[in-house]
């Protein structure tokens, strides 16, 4: 059976399944003919069958309202394939055999091909004025400035962090791309997403129907980049940016495919930052998303930090963030929310907790300036000169040590 779903105007998605097969099919109009290819529902790419038996629909019923909803509101975008060779050339660095990417275009951010189907529900996903969204590039102190936030909205409730985990105080969207939920009664999430969201469907966002059922100030995290989401964004609630220095985000980024437990990346950091520096990596170019951050700069609703600004000056830090925050804070509530999120605080409390099984090490050094201690010279060379090139036009300063 086949139920057409989306439609952009060069590339159609659709769902195709019998009662034990289901698989997304991306039609895509090149050079006047139509390319096809299909991912199963198979592991964490897709939907499994049983999510949708266990809710007692059959495969006619299939469209769900994000992609009926993405039928009705194009994007500005389009999302395409990435093509074979390139997925060979990843995965001759080291990337997963089972590589599906899928990538933005004219402006290629690379994501799991489980973005297609929910490109169109992050693109008009309704914010908030009392959220705080807290956007960065990956591996740049997405957790730390997230876990400072949510201290500094409740100086008084800080112990509650001792028992509820990160990812039930905070909306960690892109969690519906990275590892799409799957109604699973021993997975805790499921059973949050089916007690908050009566008649939800996993496949459109668990995460983002966590956080619309949210009632509430939200504290967001996300790295999607600003043009994935709509335009209004910014006038809407207040975003808060942390930039790290693109050499120890690059060995940070390293580690955690590393030490990914689904092994999604088995090289070394010479062939991992081959693909950083040339975009290949989950969520693209480093720079297309500084660039972004910094057209905006100066908005009254963008508040952007350094992770090495945080590292030497973590009270000065706070003190910005809260005046941002339009939050009255005193000295010794700074003191306490700096020290509820010191690095081996938040460690030991991530550890306690059990969260995050798939990365391994996730709190891992939390330092500025260990690409010194993993990059050889000629890497080190290499990865100045990247610099050199894209910084031209982005009035930015780094601090690597
Ligand atoms: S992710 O997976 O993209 O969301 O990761 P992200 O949170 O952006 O970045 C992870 C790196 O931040 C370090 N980290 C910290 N450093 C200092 N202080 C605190 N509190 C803190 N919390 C997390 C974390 O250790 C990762 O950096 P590396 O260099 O790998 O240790």
């Amino acid at each position: 059976m086949n139920t057409h779903l989306e439609k952009h105007s060069h590339m159609m998605v659709s769902w195709r399944g019998t009662r034990d097969t289901l698989c997304l099919v991306v039609r895509e109009k090149r050079d006047d003919a139509y390319k096809t290819k299909s991912f199963t529902a198979q592991g964490h790419e897709g939907i499994r069958p049983q999510v949708v038996r266990q809710q007692g629909r059959t495969e006619a019923t299939m469209a769900s309202s994000s992609e009926r909803e993405a039928a009705e509101r194009p994007l500005p975008f389009q999302v395409e394939e990435v093509p074979e060779d390139e997925i060979k050339r990843l995965q001759e660095l080291g990337f997963e055999s089972n590589l599906h990417l899928v990538r933005t275009k004219p402006n290629l951010a690379y994501f799991r091909s489980s973005y297609a189907r929910l490109a169109s529900a992050f693109y008009h996903f309704e914010f908030r004025p009392d959220d705080v969204v807290v956007l960065t590039y990956p591996k740049s102190g997405t957790n730390w400035t997230s876990e400072l936030v949510w201290a500094l909205r409740n100086p008084d409730a800080l112990h509650r962090a001792e028992d509820v985990a990160s990812s039930e105080r905070f909306f960690f969207l892109d969690m519906d791309i990275l590892r799409p939920g799957r109604a699973d009664e021993d997975d805790p999430t499921y059973r949050r997403f089916v007690a908050a969201c009566p008649g939800g469907r996993v496949e459109d966002g668990v995460q983002l129907q966590l956080a619309s059922a949210h009632e509430g100030p939200r504290v967001i995290k996300t790295h999607l980049r600003f043009d994935l989401f709509r335009q209004d964004l910014l006038d809407t609630c207040k975003v808060v940016y942390t930039v790290r220095n693109p050499k120890d985000t690059c060995v940070s980024y390293f580690h955690h495919c590393s030490n990914n437990k689904r092994n999604t990346f088995k090289g070394d950091l010479p062939n991992f930052a081959a693909a950083f520096m040339t975009n290949g990596i989950n969520y693209g170019s480093y720079w297309d998303h500084i660039r972004q951050a910094w057209q905006r700069k100066g908005h009254r609703n963008l508040h952007i930090m350094f992770y090495e600004d945080l590292k030497a000056d973590i009270h000065g830090e706070l003190r910005k963030l809260a005046n941002f925050l339009q939050l009255d804070r005193d000295d010794d509530q700074l003191k306490r929310v700096a020290e509820h999120a010191r690095f081996d605080q938040m460690k030991s409390r991530h550890e306690r907790l059990n969260v995050n099984h798939i990365i391994g090490n996730f709190f891992r050094k939390g330092q500025v300036g260990d690409w010194k201690n993993a990059a050889s010279e000629g890497l080190n060379n290499k990865m100045d000169e990247w610099i050199q090139e894209n910084c031209r036009g982005i009035d930015i300063s780094y601090k690597y040590e």
